[in-house]
């Protein structure tokens, strides 16, 4: 067994550290998990469920402070290497020359470990936004095209948890997010999908281009054997794997738009009528996804009627409900300004918009010019509302509402007939909800609840 008798602490007891512990348990591994939060504040089902396979968990005070002998350790993507649990091993790190290699410890990420312990080929998919529809839409195509796969990783299965079920697999795909890819070493995969970059997650990192260089770590094991799908209006330096480029922008792309057309070599490959998907962000995941199977050997006949069949998952920009003319759309997906301008863009109402929740530690300015031609009114929450509202003074309306329940009756009260009242908030969710998709089943019932 590959980790036979060896002592590993795994960082947090979500998803990921769960997944993390359980692999490196079956692989012969002694396993303590560590978490910050209290236990009474974790899935006690997950908690027992580690203990029962004789796995350690340590929480609250005492996980942070651990003193342990671990041979290395694995962490969660959501701990940030500025958190107390982190940095009592990072000060231990390898990279530190001050320390005495007996006391160093290698700190690596699930991602990184689940990729160790897998046989099958990846297709690994990032981008600010769109990388959870492309990758779903992807798995479907392949297995409907007869290549047996999965989506997993940050899509909310962690590659850890498929590498111990051994299922045979053609191919993997996987969602991959900056936080992941920052601890990799040897994640390598065959085919990498950049579908677009724009600034986010600026609570964990010092700057955009720290969060950039995150993402890049993508192409960093890709050799010339290797496929990587770019989107065409991106600058990004040399890479060693095959480019293959879209746009919906410009003609300079090896898949490209003409006339209501996705275009391959100058032929028309799927026309847009026939798809579910709206707007032009959609129409680059699309053009991704044709990309990869293209180049994992599919002929575009044969993708075209699983991809004209595949309808958009809830929370982007979903449409919940009209009443009094009014559409109600919940887009509690848009998790950061870019997602929020292409909600808008794809509007051709008055918008009446609710936005808002936590501080990500980014202005909402970028988006004034946008939302003084589109929105009439806007609802803000969460803890970002009065920065917001700061940020769009006299370019619209505003309104603060003090919860979500207020901010949708106050968009019920507001909205005519003709009008649209688009949730889309723009920031992340964990200020007021478990997750973004807890927000819009909240937002959506909400909605259900308003009389017609
Ligand atoms: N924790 C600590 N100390 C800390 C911070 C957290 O102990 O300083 C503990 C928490 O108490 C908690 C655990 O860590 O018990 C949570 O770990 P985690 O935040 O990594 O969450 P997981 O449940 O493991 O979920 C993660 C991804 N979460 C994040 O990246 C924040 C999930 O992506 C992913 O689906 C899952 O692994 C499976 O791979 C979510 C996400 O929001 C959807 N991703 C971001 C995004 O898409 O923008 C990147």
């Amino acid at each position: 067994m590959r980790y036979s008798n060896q002592n590993v602490a795994v960082l947090g007891a979500g998803l990921s550290g769960a997944a993390a512990a359980l692999l490196l348990k079956a692989e012969g591994a002694n396993v303590t998990v560590l978490d910050s939060a209290d236990e009474n504040k974790l899935l006690k089902s997950t908690i027992d469920n580690l203990r029962a396979q004789n796995i350690r968990v340590i929480c609250g005070q005492a996980a942070d402070q651990d003193s342990g002998k671990y041979d290395f350790v694995v962490s969660s993507p959501g701990i940030d290497p500025a958190s107390a649990l982190a940095r009592n091993f990072s000060a231990r790190s390898p990279r530190d020359e001050s320390i005495r290699s007996a006391d160093k410890i290698d700190i690596i990420g699930e991602l990184e470990l689940g990729w160790r312990s897998c046989e099958t080929p990846v297709i690994a998919v990032t981008g600010t936004n769109g990388k959870t529809t492309t990758t779903e839409m992807l798995a479907q195509m392949l297995n409907d095209c007869g290549q047996e796969t999965i989506a997993c990783g940050n899509i909310g299965k962690p590659l850890s948890e498929v590498a111990r079920e051994k299922t045979k697999y053609d191919v993997l795909t996987v969602e991959v997010s900056s936080f992941q890819l920052e601890t990799i070493q040897t994640f390598h995969p065959s085919i990498a999908l950049w579908l677009n970059f724009a600034p986010d997650h600026l609570d964990r990192y010092r700057s955009v281009a720290e969060y950039r260089a995150a993402k890049l770590r993508l192409f960093e094991n890709q050799t010339a054997d290797d496929v990587a799908i770019v989107n065409a209006v991106e600058s990004l330096p040399e890479l060693r794997a095959r480019k293959v480029t879209f746009s919906a922008y410009t003609n300079r792309a090896d898949f490209r738009l003409a006339e209501g057309a996705i275009v391959f070599e100058n032929k028309p490959v799927l026309r847009l009528n026939q798809t579910k998907l709206r707007g032009s962000h959609n129409i680059e995941n699309l053009m991704a996804t044709l990309a990869a199977g293209h180049a994992r050997g599919l002929a575009f006949e044969k993708m075209v009627p699983p991809l004209c069949a595949y309808e958009p998952k809830p929370h982007r920009c979903e449409f919940v409900r009209q009443i009094g003319g009014v559409d109600y759309i919940n887009d509690s997906k848009a998790t950061n300004l870019d997602a929020v301008e292409k909600a808008l863009l794809t509007q051709s109402k008055p918008v009446v918009l609710i936005a808002g929740g936590k501080d990500k530690g980014f202005t909402f300015e970028p988006l004034r010019k946008l939302v003084k031609e589109k929105v009439r009114s806007t609802i803000l929450i969460g803890e970002m509302a009065e920065r917001i509202a700061h940020d769009w003074d006299g370019a619209v309306k505003t309104e603060l509402a003090t919860s979500l329940a207020d901010a949708v009756e106050r968009a019920y009260a507001t909205a005519k007939s003709g009008e649209v009242v688009l949730f889309s908030p723009g920031t992340s969710s964990f200020d007021m909800f478990k997750s973004y998709a807890d927000r819009g089943d909240q937002f959506r019932a909400l909605v259900q609840a308003l009389p017609q």
